[in-house]
């Protein structure tokens, strides 16, 4: 060691042998290269802290790449539309076939299992909703990739997908729900609590099953029925012969619990194609508010059309008249 080396060098060294964040430990190897005297004594102890530096730097370059890789393409699905319904489940059970049928996604349907390797969102139409449907890779006992936990946490509505074509399907959904539930995710109506998981998160959920066309698929949906007992919709469909998808997509939409109302100007039909989404239970002030604060702020009263009240044209209400889904809105200022 080289005996000329100054003060602020060797506080600088103890500090580093201290430090175990590798941010700051770079930041230290280049304060200390400063302050380096430069002359042929120092040398081999220069080379020695670029040496550090470079490998350090790449270090941290790698796991900036990994982590952001991880993060973008199979942890998180931003979200659109209005909800996100995420499809998951054991191999070949039929994901990527119902989001290759009812969106315009690129989706991997194949007879073999393990197709589907990231998570692909996809966008159906209900009604006049627009609803996200995620497809995902398998959870299976051989392999499960755990990116999936953290997308199932994130989204609205929960869908366990089987086969009704599936002889082992009640093992396989009782192996998925255990597996969702070990991943901090409690699905309703399939799913106890549990003390070993005791911040697991409540995920509404539906099951859907595939296969509706195949050989016992009825046996076997019957037996879904009564293993997944009465709190859970078990919904078939067959995408070969387009069955039951328009029932699970409406399922899916009241699982949002939301509700849609129209808005008109004096004088004009409204537009039923472009609803306001509003949670059930809101009233005529909430949905302004979701048009602009001000016509909140202003609004004396609002003229309403119920479906169910079809006799009466366009009676006043108050801003704290409580909403039901189709209605249509005339606000006054
Ligand atoms: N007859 C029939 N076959 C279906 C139905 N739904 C899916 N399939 C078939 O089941 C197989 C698996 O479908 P996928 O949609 O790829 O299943 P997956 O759950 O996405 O599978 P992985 O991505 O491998 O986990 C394919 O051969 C589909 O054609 C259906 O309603 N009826
Ligand atoms: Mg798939």
């Amino acid at each position: 060691m080289p005996a000329n080396l100054p003060p602020q060098y060797i506080k600088l060294e103890e500090e580093f042998r201290r430090e175990r964040d590798n941010h700051r430990r770079l930041e230290l190897l280049q304060r200390m290269l400063a302050e380096i005297p430069k002359h042929k004594g120092t040398d081999h102890l220069q080379g020695e802290l670029k040496s550090k530096i470079s490998k350090l730097k790449s270090q941290l370059e790698t796991a900036k790449k990994t982590g952001a890789i991880r993060h973008a393409a199979s942890d998180h699905v931003p979200k659109e539309g209005a909800g996100q319904l995420v499809l998951f489940g054991p191999p070949n059970g039929g994901k990527s076939s119902i989001v290759g049928a009812v969106t315009n996604a690129h989706v991997e349907i194949t007879g073999w299992p393990f197709a589907t390797r990231k998570s692909v969102p996809g966008m159906a139409t209900w009604e006049n909703v627009r609803l996200q449907l995620v497809d995902t890779p398998s959870i299976a006992p051989e392999f499960t990739d755990p990116a999936i936990f953290n997308i199932i946490r994130a989204c609205d509505v929960a869908v366990l997908v089987l086969s009704l074509g599936d002889d082992d399907l009640l093992d396989r959904c009782q192996h998925v729900v255990e597996r969702v539930h070990e991943g901090k995710v409690r699905l309703l109506g399939l799913a106890e609590p549990d003390p070993r998981w005791p911040t697991a998160l409540e995920k509404r959920t539906i099951v859907v099953g595939t296969g509706w066309d195949l050989d016992g698929a009825d046996i076997r949906l019957t037996l879904l029925r009564a293993a997944a007992g009465e709190d859970v919709p078990v919904l078939p469909v067959s995408i070969s012969r387009q069955e039951g998808l328009e029932s699970f997509l409406r399922t899916g939409f009241g699982m949002l619990d939301l509700m849609r109302v129209y808005t008109k100007s004096p004088g004009h039909e409204p537009d039923l194609d472009d609803p306001i989404l509003l949670p059930s239970g809101g009233n005529v002030g909430d949905a302004a508010r979701l048009i602009h604060k001000e016509i909140a702020e202003r609004l004396q009263y609002a003229r309403i059309w119920s479906k169910g009240k079809a006799h009466l044209d366009g009676p006043r209400v108050p801003a704290d008249h409580q909403l039901t889904d189709g209605d249509i809105l005339e606000f006054h200022v």
